[in-house]
């Protein structure tokens, strides 16, 4: 019998923060943690290495025979399946003689989901399920949502004034935030799996959307990919995005097909949707597929305000990170989000569980939309 379990254990605390520590570098695997422990001696804790290496509870093992110990497991421990890049983490429990699993939440992934568990009490082995099960949900929601729905998990953020401004009447936004708002942000770039912005954010800015947090190393995060929406085909051939590999244009049939030949010649990625019923931009949902089909876990949509406006009145966005400085910029400065489908209060999305933190001067505020729960 599984045994739910509201709390974390010590133990399964100590996994859980190596799974967070994974969780720049596996995609699109789930950053899972495991802890081996005997006679309340930590053998080895690990996390899931990059992608296609080895899985956490591999590591946690390494081999060994060690009939007396439990292992702790973030994530249900995966089975054989078609095209599985390692070997079962069931197998090699199994083949190290221990007893006794402690388990997280089980596998959305179809190709696992609960048949670990099955694997494990068939080799006699106890397996418990449910310790830290809340903080390792909320941990793993873009792998969750990914394997449930086939979607990437979407985050906005923005970057406003008191008064829900991006930019002033003249166009001015660099900075609104402060220094470490902006670290925050790269952080944060360096977690998802891609960086969205519209054509008049490329047009305006000429980014780079590279992640560049200030406390990482190269080597701990795996650069996103640059994702600008383009419908009609406006960004310029010499813009910095250009420039380097990993970007992706998102256009419809309404662009010339000489300019998309021609970024494409520059190394971006086309990917044609339908026009949005608008006719202003893109089908987001469909792009939405497109990106989850390739594997996609989580996307960071960072403007500009038609963009977001965009995908808050279709309902597309998780999470939002609301960076907000004590600034005022007034009732003709640029609204951080240009529509909704909001008629009521009732109606306006609502953010849940809230986390506020304050970073120097100014605030972060950010929670879920509830357009997906996992
Ligand atoms: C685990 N522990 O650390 C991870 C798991 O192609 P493979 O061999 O890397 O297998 C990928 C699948 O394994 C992935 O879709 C997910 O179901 C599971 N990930 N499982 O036991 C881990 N990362
Ligand atoms: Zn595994």
């Amino acid at each position: 019998m599984s045994s739910q379990k509201e709390k974390t254990s010590p133990f399964m605390a100590k996994a859980i923060e190596a799974a967070r520590g994974a969780k720049n570098i596996t995609s699109p695997n789930p950053w899972v943690g495991a802890l081996l422990e005997q006679q309340g001696e930590v053998i080895n804790v690990s996390s899931t290495g990059k992608y296609g290496a080895a899985h956490a509870e591999a590591q946690a093992l390494q081999g060994k025979q060690l009939p007396g110990g439990t292992l702790y497991t973030t994530l249900e421990p995966c089975v054989a399946f078609e095209g599985k890049r390692t070997q079962a983490c069931t197998e090699i429990i199994i083949e190290s003689g221990i007893k006794k699993v402690i388990i997280g939440i089980k596998d959305p992934d179809s190709r696992v989901k609960g048949n670990g568990l099955i694997q494990l009490r068939e080799a006699g082995i106890e397996v418990e399920i449910g310790d830290g099960a809340a903080e390792i949900t909320s941990l793993l929601r873009p792998y969750i949502k990914h394997r449930q729905t086939g979607l990437p998990y979407v985050i906005a953020k923005f970057a406003a004034s008191l008064d829900g401004k991006i930019a002033t009447k003249t166009g001015a936004s660099h900075w609104i935030t402060g220094e470490k708002a902006r670290d925050t942000a790269h952080l944060q770039r360096a977690w998802v799996d891609g960086v969205i912005i519209g054509s008049g954010t490329a047009i305006s800015d000429n980014p780079s959307l590279t992640a560049r947090p200030q406390n990482l190393s190269t080597t701990q995060f795996t650069q996103p990919l640059r994702i600008v929406l383009d419908g009609s085909g406006r960004l310029p051939i010499d813009s910095k995005l250009l420039k380097s590999t990993g970007t992706i244009i998102a256009t419809s049939s309404k662009s010339e097909k000489k300019w998309r030949e021609s970024l494409a010649e520059q190394g971006a990625q086309i990917i044609i949707c339908e026009p949005s019923q608008n006719g202003i931009g893109i089908n987001l949902e469909q792009l939405l597929q497109v990106l989850g089909a390739r594997s996609i876990l989580s996307l960071w949509v960072e403007g500009g305000s038609q963009v977001l406006g965009s995908f808050f009145s279709q309902d597309l966005i998780d999470e939002l990170w609301a960076f907000i400085a004590p600034i005022i910029i007034g009732g003709d400065g640029l609204s951080a989000i240009s529509t909704t489908s909001t008629n009521t209060l009732i109606e306006a999305p609502h953010l849940r569980e809230i986390i506020i933190e304050k970073l120097e001067q100014d605030f972060l505020i950010r929670g879920f939309t509830g357009n997906w729960n996992p």
